[in-house]
C-alpha cells in the first residue's frame, strides 16, 4: 500500500468499536484499490492513552480513538460532554454532538493541530462497578476508592461526593480491581461486560452519571499527507462506522444486563436526582462553567438545559 497507517485504541476486540473499525478498514482497502492499509491495534497494544496520546501528536501513531474527557488533558473544552448528569438520553447526546457543542469541540481540537472526523464514537452512559458495597446514593460514595480515568473532571466529580478517586488508564484497569487497590470503577455496560470487569466486581450501581464518547483523531502531517480523493473515502468510512457503531454499543449497553446478572454481578438501581443536588451543593456546576467559559457553556445548556 502507499499510505501504511496505524489506528489504535484502547477498547478490547470484541467491542462494537473494533467490530466496525475492521469492517470499515476493508471498506477503505477496497474503495482507495488497496492505496490505503489501515492497521488496527487494539486493547492498549500500542501503551495507555496517556502514551497512545502522545504518539498521535508526533506522529509514531496516525489514527487513534480517544475519550474526550481525557483528551481534556490538552485540550480542555473536550471533557464538557462528560459533565456529571447532563445527558439525559441517547438523542439528547447525539443532537448535541453532532450539532453545535460537537463543531465547537472539534474547533477547539483543531486548534491543538489535531485532525478529527465528524462523528464522535460512543462509549456510553457510565455505570459504577464496586467490589465493597453498591453505590445507593451520593453518602456512598464518601472515602470509596474509586479509579477514574486521567482527567481533572472525573477526579473533581468524584472529589465533589467525597469519594478517593484514583487516575489510572485503562490498561491497568482490571488488575487495580483484581488486587484491589481501588474498590470500583465506572464505565458503560457494553465494557464491563467485553474487558470482562465483572470477574473482579461484584456490584453494579445503574448510577447513569455521565455520556462518554471517543473523538477519532489524526495526526495533522500524516492526514495531510493523503491526496484530497484519497481523505474523502477515508472520512467517509470512519464516519459511516461511527454511525453503525453508535447503534451497536447503544444496543448492547441496553441489553447486556441479564447477561452480566447470570455471571454474578448483582445490579441496583439507585435514584439519580440526590446525587446532582450533591454536585451542585458543592459547586460543581458553577467550578466547570467558569473553567469552560459562557460561550461553550450555554452551547452545552442549549441541549440538556439549566444546569449552574
Ligand atoms: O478508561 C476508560 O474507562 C474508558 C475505556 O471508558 C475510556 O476510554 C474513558
Amino acid at each position: 500500500a502507499e499510505f501504511t497507517y496505524k489506528y489504535a485504541n484502547n477498547l478490547p476486540d470484541s467491542h462494537p468499536l473494533n467490530i466496525r473499525a475492521k469492517e470499515m478498514s476493508a471498506a477503505i482497502k477496497t474503495e482507495t484499490h488497496g492505496r490505503v492499509d489501515l492497521q488496527i491495534f487494539p486493547n492498549n497494544q500500542l501503551g495507555s492513552d496517556t502514551d497512545m496520546l502522545s504518539q498521535i501528536r508526533s506522529g509514531g501513531i496516525e489514527f487513534f480513538t480517544l475519550s474526550g474527557l481525557i483528551l481534556s488533558t490538552l485540550v480542555p473544552a473536550a471533557s464538557i460532554n462528560g459533565i456529571g448528569f447532563a445527558f439525559p438520553d441517547y438523542p439528547t447526546v447525539w443532537k448535541a454532538m453532532d450539532g453545535d457543542l460537537g463543531a465547537y469541540v472539534r474547533g477547539e481540537i483543531r486548534k491543538a493541530n489535531l485532525e478529527v472526523m465528524d462523528q464522535i464514537w460512543d462509549n456510553g452512559f457510565r455505570q459504577t462497578t464496586s467490589s465493597s458495597k453498591p453505590i445507593n446514593g451520593p453518602d456512598d460514595f464518601k472515602g470509596f476508592k474509586i479509579r477514574v480515568p486521567v482527567s481533572p473532571l472525573w477526579t473533581s466529580m468524584f472529589k465533589a461526593f467525597d469519594a478517593s478517586p484514583a487516575s489510572i488508564n485503562f490498561n491497568e484497569v482490571y488488575s487495580a480491581l483484581q488486587t484491589k487497590i481501588v474498590e470500583g470503577q465506572e464505565n458503560p455496560l457494553a465494557l464491563i461486560s467485553t474487558a470482562k470487569l465483572y470477574e473482579v466486581q461484584k456490584y453494579c450501581s445503574l448510577t447513569n452519571h455521565m455520556w462518554d464518547g471517543f473523538w477519532f483523531l489524526a495526526n495533522r502531517r500524516a492526514w495531510e499527507a493523503l491526496p484530497a480523493d484519497v481523505r474523502t473515502i477515508v472520512a467517509k468510512n470512519i464516519n459511516a462506522a461511527a454511525v453503525k457503531e453508535r447503534e451497536d454499543t447503544e444496543k448492547l449497553n441496553a441489553t447486556v444486563k441479564a447477561d452480566l446478572t447470570s455471571k454474578g454481578l448483582i445490579f441496583n438501581q439507585p435514584v439519580v436526582a440526590p446525587f446532582r443536588d450533591k454536585l451542585r451543593s458543592a459547586g460543581f456546576y458553577s467550578e466547570w462553567k467558569g473553567k469552560y467559559g459562557e460561550h461553550a457553556w450555554s452551547l452545552l445548556e442549549k441541549s440538556v438545559g439549566k444546569l449552574a
